[in-house]
């Protein structure tokens, strides 16, 4: 085994994860830690010009007030998360989001424009962009408000470092070069947690060749969460993952044919079954008072989907592209203008592919899909854990001191918005539980309004933290386990008279090692099987969930034995141990919550209602003991700051 270089960084406040909430947090840091003179940090896995959710582009902002007001989105918000949000960190990003975008602009960022000069929306919240490069935009203008020198590229954070003598205050992380033999150690008074959401915890659709293709990116593999639970701070909402419904296997987002192009999705037969699901005794109206609002929330669009697939077996779910299509050429009231209009609108729609999932156009491309032609498949896809997005799982932290009711200010607010209740210990964008809908723009404002905060930090509390240096020679040892253990292990099978003579990756089954790639099966299969992944049709039950629990204690054990074999195995075999400790945390959470509050999302068989009375003004958090390898779960309630009364409007 090489030697491992340690290499010690000690700033002020560090940035984990350098996606949209770290972009963002960086442009803020930079600003006010000039001001006050606090080294700013930052770190990531990947290379941040092309790293994160949008790593690939985006063809949407999804969040734009304009000239709505935060109470507004909040209200669509919580009808959309089946009542449940904070008010305050909703709110708090509403009206912030604007500078944001137009902050965008000035980044150079293409903004689609009508004739007018006016944005052009593809629904009430959402602007369509130019987006391939938005990643790179976003990220130039936090480089360059840190400093290239204060950016360090593929490192992996594995885990935080507390106070040595403050229990409940960070001090530093620790983590691995994915390139080269180095161990790094960060010393630090404050940091962010923004490092996104997680990927691959349930089985996804897509297997064999098509191994690797999910909707959110793969590279987001729990570490946000991990880094939080593990370092002891409350977490939310874990149970709320997002099952997004999307264009079959290549995973192409639907908002923009909904919204803009204004497509009907039918059932195989051809029933609109949305359109059913709202008429008069529709099955809409059996989860009031969700059911009855516009838009249709997420997860019970969701529903409907899935009754027809799943209760009727009158899938596959179609999307009219080829109808809407036609439909918006028949507008055009010139008709020597409707031939240009129809190339616009195809154009439009392979655009919206090729700017944020070009693997949607690449298997349209390589099927002989023309959209203008005829329908095609949408699908709900695998739960994924996103908090920025229409789940809500994430941190517990506090919010705004200005925007806290009489009440709310006990429970929501301690001191620095966006610190979790471990001191010095921010978090943003996929990172904080239950202000959900904040996508790429309010993920990036919320990066920026923590990483204030932070700076804020930083400078009332000037003392550097001390870290425990026993605690981090075993932290080490640890990390590169996987290393020695493939080392000692690796001869060890009686396969390899095969592996000779077919070249055959024989070292994959080993009675001392588990690989990475193994594990993750393993765990796949349990959330898929036991906790409502789609193999199950998004059903589970107290049954189902307690057996999960027990297998996932078992691959817990086995998680010691992970072997890798280079580098990028070593983390793989993190990223596993990460999604390992989200799964659980899920599995415990939705065991917690007797009802189905977003049916759609998940099913619990055992407790098939929604239940307002004891479960509608309440979520579910939980504290997580490293020592004794505890959860525990409890409610925090919900606070309505503001009384909405009705609300619609796409
Ligand atoms: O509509 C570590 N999203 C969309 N948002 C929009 O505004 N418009 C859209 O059109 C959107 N669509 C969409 C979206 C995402 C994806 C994948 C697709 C389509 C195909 C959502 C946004 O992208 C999302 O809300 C934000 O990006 C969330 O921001 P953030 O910062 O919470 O996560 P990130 O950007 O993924 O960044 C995470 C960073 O952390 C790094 N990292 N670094 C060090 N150590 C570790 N252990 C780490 N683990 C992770 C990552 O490398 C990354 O840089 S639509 O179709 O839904
Ligand atoms: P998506 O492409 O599904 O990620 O959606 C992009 C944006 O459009 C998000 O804000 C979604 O909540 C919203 N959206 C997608 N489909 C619909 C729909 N049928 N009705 C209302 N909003 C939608």
């Amino acid at each position: 085994m090489q030697n491992f270089e340690t290499v010690e960084i000690t700033t002020d406040f560090l940035i984990i994860g350098s996606g949209m909430a770290g972009s963002g947090a960086c442009v803020e840091a930079g600003h006010w830690a000039k001001q006050h003179n606090v080294k700013v940090t930052v770190v990531d896995k990947a290379a941040m010009e092309r790293s994160g959710a949008v790593a690939m582009g985006l063809s949407a902002i999804n969040q734009y007030i304009g000239d709505n007001t935060p109470i507004d989105y909040l209200s669509y918000v919580q009808q959309d998360l089946m009542g449940l949000c904070r008010d305050d960190l909703v709110m708090d990003i509403a009206r912030h989001v604007n500078g944001t975008v137009h902050m965008y602009e000035g980044f150079g960022l293409p903004i689609w424009k009508d004739d007018q000069g006016n944005y052009v929306h593809e629904g009430r919240w959402q602007l369509m962009i130019n987006g391939e490069s938005y990643k790179a935009i976003v990220a130039e203008a936090g480089k360059n408000a840190i400093g290239m020198d204060n950016i360090i590229e593929r490192v992996f954070v594995v885990q935080l470092l507390m106070d040595k003598n403050d229990k409940k205050r960070v001090a530093g992380a620790i983590g691995f070069s994915v390139r080269e033999p180095k161990i790094y150690v960060f010393k630090f008074k404050a940091c962010l947690v923004c490092a996104g959401g997680a990927v691959h915890v349930f089985r996804p659709r897509s297997t064999g060749e098509g191994m690797g293709r999910a909707w959110y990116p793969p590279w987001n593999s729990g570490s946000s969460s991990y880094l939080t639970t593990m370092a002891g701070a409350e977490m939310s909402s874990q149970e709320v993952i997002f099952v997004p419904a999307r264009f079959k296997d290549g995973y192409g987002p639907v908002g923009a044919w909904f919204l803009l192009f204004k497509a009907e999705a039918t059932s195989a037969s051809g029933r609109n079954y949305m359109a059913e699901g709202l008429s008069e005794g529709g099955e809409l109206h059996n989860w009031p008072p969700y059911g009855k609002v516009k838009p249709i929330p997420t997860c019970l669009r969701n529903h409907l989907m899935m009754i027809e697939m799943y209760e009727k077996g009158d899938g596959p779910i179609l999307m009219h592209t080829d109808k809407a299509i036609a439909r918006l050429t028949e507008e055009e009231p010139d008709p020597k203008k409707r031939k240009r209009k129809l190339k616009e609108l195809e154009s439009e729609a392979w655009e919206d592919f090729l700017d944020m999932t070009i693997s949607q156009a690449v298997l349209w491309a390589s099927k002989d899909v023309f959209p203008e032609q005829g329908p095609s498949e949408i699908m709900p896809s695998e739960p994924y854990f996103i908090g920025s997005h229409s789940g809500a799982s994430g941190a517990w932290v506090s919010g705004p001191e200005d925007l806290q009711s009489d009440e709310s200010k006990n429970e929501y607010f301690w001191g620095y918005n966006r610190m979790t209740t471990i001191k010095g210990l921010f978090a943003a964008g996929d990172a904080v539980g239950n202000s959900s809908h904040k996508f790429s723009s309010g993920s990036f404002t919320e990066g920026r309004i923590a990483a204030k905060a932070a700076v804020k930090f930083c400078v009332e509390n000037p003392d550097m933290p001390a870290i425990d240096d026993a605690e981090v020679e075993k932290l080490k040892e640890k990390i590169l386990q996987p290393l020695k253990t493939y080392e000692e292990h690796s001869k060890y099978t009686t396969l390899g008279a095969v592996k000779k003579r077919y070249d055959l990756p024989v070292e994959e089954v080993n009675p001392n090692f588990i690989t990475p790639k193994m594990a993750m099966f393993r765990l796949n299969k349990i959330m898929d099987e036991y906790v409502a992944g789609w193999g199950s049709q998004y059903k589970c039950s107290a049954t189902t969930l307690n057996i999960a629990l027990d297998l996932l204690q078992l691959l817990k054990e086995d998680l010691h034995k992970l072997a890798a074999r280079n580098l990028h195995e070593l983390l793989r075999c993190w990223e596993n141990v990460h999604r390992v400790l989200i799964a659980e945390a899920h599995t415990r959470h939705k065991l917690f919550r007797e009802e189905t509050r977003w049916p759609g999302y998940y099913y619990r068989t055992d407790f098939p209602k929604i239940d307002e009375e004891k479960w509608g003004d309440v979520f579910v958090n939980s504290v997580y003991d490293a020592e004794k390898d505890e959860f525990k779960v409890f409610t925090r309630p919900k606070i309505k700051i503001v009384e909405i009364k009705e609300v619609v409007g796409m």
